[in-house]
Protein backbone atom coordinates (compact mmCIF):
# COMPACT_ATOMS: atom_id res chain seq x y z
CA UNK A 1 0.00 0.00 0.00
CA UNK A 2 2.87 2.37 1.02
CA UNK A 3 4.88 1.54 -2.12
CA UNK A 4 1.52 1.78 -4.18
CA UNK A 5 1.67 5.53 -2.90
CA UNK A 6 4.78 6.07 -3.38
CA UNK A 7 4.81 5.13 -6.95
CA UNK A 8 1.95 7.35 -7.71
CA UNK A 9 3.82 10.10 -6.06
CA UNK A 10 6.06 9.64 -7.55
CA UNK A 11 4.65 9.37 -11.08
CA UNK A 12 2.21 12.78 -10.12
CA UNK A 13 6.37 14.70 -9.79
CA UNK A 14 6.92 13.71 -13.09
CA UNK A 15 3.83 14.48 -14.97
CA UNK A 16 4.38 17.65 -13.45
CA UNK A 17 7.81 18.16 -14.94
CA UNK A 18 7.08 16.93 -17.96
CA UNK A 19 4.10 19.73 -18.06
CA UNK A 20 6.78 22.67 -17.20
CA UNK A 21 9.08 21.06 -19.74
CA UNK A 22 6.56 21.14 -22.51
CA UNK A 23 4.72 24.35 -21.83
CA UNK A 24 7.84 26.54 -22.43
CA UNK A 25 6.94 27.61 -25.70
CA UNK A 26 7.48 25.23 -29.57
CA UNK A 27 10.07 26.87 -30.95
CA UNK A 28 12.21 24.55 -29.18
CA UNK A 29 9.70 22.21 -29.60
CA UNK A 30 12.11 18.99 -31.01
CA UNK A 31 14.78 20.17 -28.69
CA UNK A 32 12.03 20.37 -25.70
CA UNK A 33 10.43 16.97 -26.78
CA UNK A 34 14.39 15.42 -26.68
CA UNK A 35 14.87 16.68 -23.17
CA UNK A 36 11.60 15.43 -21.86
CA UNK A 37 12.04 12.39 -23.58
CA UNK A 38 15.25 12.17 -21.79
CA UNK A 39 14.01 13.49 -18.31
CA UNK A 40 11.07 10.45 -19.10
CA UNK A 41 13.46 7.75 -19.49
CA UNK A 42 15.65 9.24 -16.12
CA UNK A 43 12.57 9.39 -14.25
CA UNK A 44 11.55 6.08 -14.64
CA UNK A 45 14.91 4.86 -13.89
CA UNK A 46 14.73 6.49 -11.06
CA UNK A 47 11.08 5.36 -10.31
CA UNK A 48 12.43 1.41 -11.02
CA UNK A 49 15.44 2.01 -8.47
CA UNK A 50 13.42 3.55 -5.79
CA UNK A 51 10.29 1.57 -6.04
CA UNK A 52 12.83 -1.73 -5.36
CA UNK A 53 14.74 0.48 -2.76
CA UNK A 54 10.99 1.08 -0.65
CA UNK A 55 10.14 -2.98 -2.12
CA UNK A 56 13.38 -3.93 0.21
CA UNK A 57 12.56 -1.59 3.13
CA UNK A 58 9.13 -3.25 3.39
CA UNK A 59 9.78 -6.85 3.04
CA UNK A 60 12.74 -6.18 5.38
CA UNK A 61 10.15 -3.93 8.03
CA UNK A 62 7.68 -6.79 7.34
CA UNK A 63 10.25 -9.43 8.22
CA UNK A 64 11.25 -7.79 11.31
CA UNK A 65 7.57 -7.28 12.27
CA UNK A 66 6.81 -11.12 11.45
CA UNK A 67 9.83 -11.84 13.31
CA UNK A 68 8.32 -9.75 16.45
CA UNK A 69 4.76 -11.26 16.50
CA UNK A 70 6.72 -14.29 16.33
CA UNK A 71 8.63 -13.77 19.39
CA UNK A 72 5.77 -12.52 21.46
CA UNK A 73 3.23 -15.40 20.07
CA UNK A 74 6.31 -17.64 21.49
CA UNK A 75 6.30 -15.29 24.84
CA UNK A 76 2.38 -15.71 25.17
CA UNK A 77 2.88 -20.14 24.93
CA UNK A 78 5.72 -20.00 27.68
CA UNK A 79 2.77 -17.74 30.11
CA UNK A 80 -0.47 -20.34 29.08
CA UNK A 81 0.83 -23.44 30.94
CA UNK A 82 -2.33 -24.90 30.12
CA UNK A 83 -2.06 -24.41 26.61
CA UNK A 84 -6.08 -22.75 26.68
CA UNK A 85 -4.85 -20.08 24.52
CA UNK A 86 -5.73 -17.65 27.53
CA UNK A 87 -3.87 -15.99 29.93
CA UNK A 88 -5.12 -16.27 33.59
CA UNK A 89 -4.32 -13.92 35.93
CA UNK A 90 -2.57 -17.08 38.13
CA UNK A 91 -0.36 -18.17 34.87
CA UNK A 92 0.81 -14.64 34.78
CA UNK A 93 1.48 -13.95 38.27
CA UNK A 94 3.51 -17.22 38.38
CA UNK A 95 5.02 -15.94 35.12
CA UNK A 96 5.91 -12.53 36.95
CA UNK A 97 7.26 -13.91 39.50
CA UNK A 98 9.76 -15.80 37.55
CA UNK A 99 10.95 -13.35 35.81
CA UNK A 100 11.39 -11.38 39.27
CA UNK A 101 13.78 -14.17 40.26
CA UNK A 102 15.09 -14.09 36.84
CA UNK A 103 16.07 -10.70 37.19
CA UNK A 104 17.21 -11.06 40.75
CA UNK A 105 20.64 -12.57 40.04
CA UNK A 106 22.13 -12.24 43.26
CA UNK A 107 18.76 -13.15 44.98
CA UNK A 108 19.16 -10.09 47.36
CA UNK A 109 15.07 -9.21 47.06
CA UNK A 110 16.30 -6.27 45.20
CA UNK A 111 16.39 -5.33 41.37
CA UNK A 112 17.62 -1.82 40.32
CA UNK A 113 16.89 0.59 37.74
CA UNK A 114 19.43 -1.07 35.11
CA UNK A 115 17.81 -4.25 35.42
CA UNK A 116 14.21 -3.41 34.39
CA UNK A 117 12.46 -0.67 31.78
CA UNK A 118 9.46 -0.27 33.62
CA UNK A 119 11.31 0.68 36.74
CA UNK A 120 9.93 3.92 37.25
CA UNK A 121 6.40 2.66 36.62
CA UNK A 122 7.11 0.16 38.97
CA UNK A 123 8.70 2.17 41.95
CA UNK A 124 5.98 3.06 43.91
CA UNK A 125 8.17 3.71 47.38
CA UNK A 126 10.00 5.59 44.94
CA UNK A 127 13.76 4.47 46.62
CA UNK A 128 16.75 2.72 44.58
CA UNK A 129 15.43 -0.95 43.56
CA UNK A 130 11.69 -3.02 43.00
CA UNK A 131 10.56 -5.24 45.71
CA UNK A 132 8.94 -8.44 44.68
CA UNK A 133 5.91 -6.78 45.98
CA UNK A 134 6.31 -3.61 43.34
CA UNK A 135 7.27 -5.58 40.63
CA UNK A 136 4.31 -8.14 40.67
CA UNK A 137 1.54 -5.29 41.67
CA UNK A 138 3.15 -3.54 38.47
CA UNK A 139 2.53 -6.66 35.99
CA UNK A 140 -0.94 -6.88 38.15
CA UNK A 141 -1.95 -3.37 36.33
CA UNK A 142 -0.06 -4.81 33.06
CA UNK A 143 -2.79 -7.57 33.12
CA UNK A 144 -5.71 -5.06 33.58
CA UNK A 145 -4.73 -3.22 30.52
CA UNK A 146 -3.58 -5.85 28.47
CA UNK A 147 -7.06 -7.21 29.14
CA UNK A 148 -8.76 -4.75 27.32
CA UNK A 149 -12.50 -6.90 27.53
CA UNK A 150 -12.39 -7.08 31.04
CA UNK A 151 -13.52 -10.31 31.43
CA UNK A 152 -10.58 -11.36 33.75
CA UNK A 153 -8.45 -13.50 31.23
CA UNK A 154 -5.85 -12.12 28.23
CA UNK A 155 -6.91 -13.94 24.93
CA UNK A 156 -4.03 -13.90 22.37
CA UNK A 157 -5.63 -11.31 20.72
CA UNK A 158 -5.79 -8.85 23.55
CA UNK A 159 -1.77 -9.77 24.52
CA UNK A 160 -0.74 -9.22 20.57
CA UNK A 161 -3.04 -6.05 20.60
CA UNK A 162 -1.57 -4.42 23.60
CA UNK A 163 2.07 -4.36 22.36
CA UNK A 164 1.26 -3.78 19.18
CA UNK A 165 -0.74 -0.64 20.28
CA UNK A 166 2.33 0.03 22.23
CA UNK A 167 4.78 -0.30 19.52
CA UNK A 168 2.83 1.97 17.42
CA UNK A 169 2.92 4.72 19.72
CA UNK A 170 6.91 4.52 20.33
CA UNK A 171 7.13 4.38 16.47
CA UNK A 172 5.29 7.82 16.39
CA UNK A 173 7.62 9.12 19.43
CA UNK A 174 4.78 9.64 21.97
CA UNK A 175 7.47 7.53 24.41
CA UNK A 176 7.43 10.28 26.81
CA UNK A 177 7.32 9.75 30.27
CA UNK A 178 8.78 6.51 30.99
CA UNK A 179 5.74 4.88 28.66
CA UNK A 180 8.76 3.17 26.86
CA UNK A 181 10.19 -0.08 27.02
CA UNK A 182 7.06 -1.24 28.64
CA UNK A 183 6.76 -5.40 29.03
CA UNK A 184 10.31 -5.46 28.87
CA UNK A 185 10.65 -6.92 32.68
CA UNK A 186 8.43 -10.06 31.50
CA UNK A 187 5.71 -9.01 30.05
CA UNK A 188 6.61 -9.05 26.69
CA UNK A 189 10.30 -9.77 26.16
CA1 LIG B 1 -4.08 -20.42 30.16
CA1 LIG C 1 11.00 0.26 45.53
CA1 LIG D 1 -9.89 -10.61 28.18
Amino acid sequence: MKLKQFVVALLAGWFVLAFASCSGGNQNSGKAEATVKETVEHNEEAIEKKTEEVKDKVEESDKRTGQKMKKLEEHFALIDTNADGKLSKEEFNKHSEEEYAKKDRNGDGKITADECKKFDDFNTDGNDFLSKEEFMKGHEKMFDRMDADGNGEVSKEEFLGFFKEKAGKAMKGKCGAGKCGEGKCGGGK
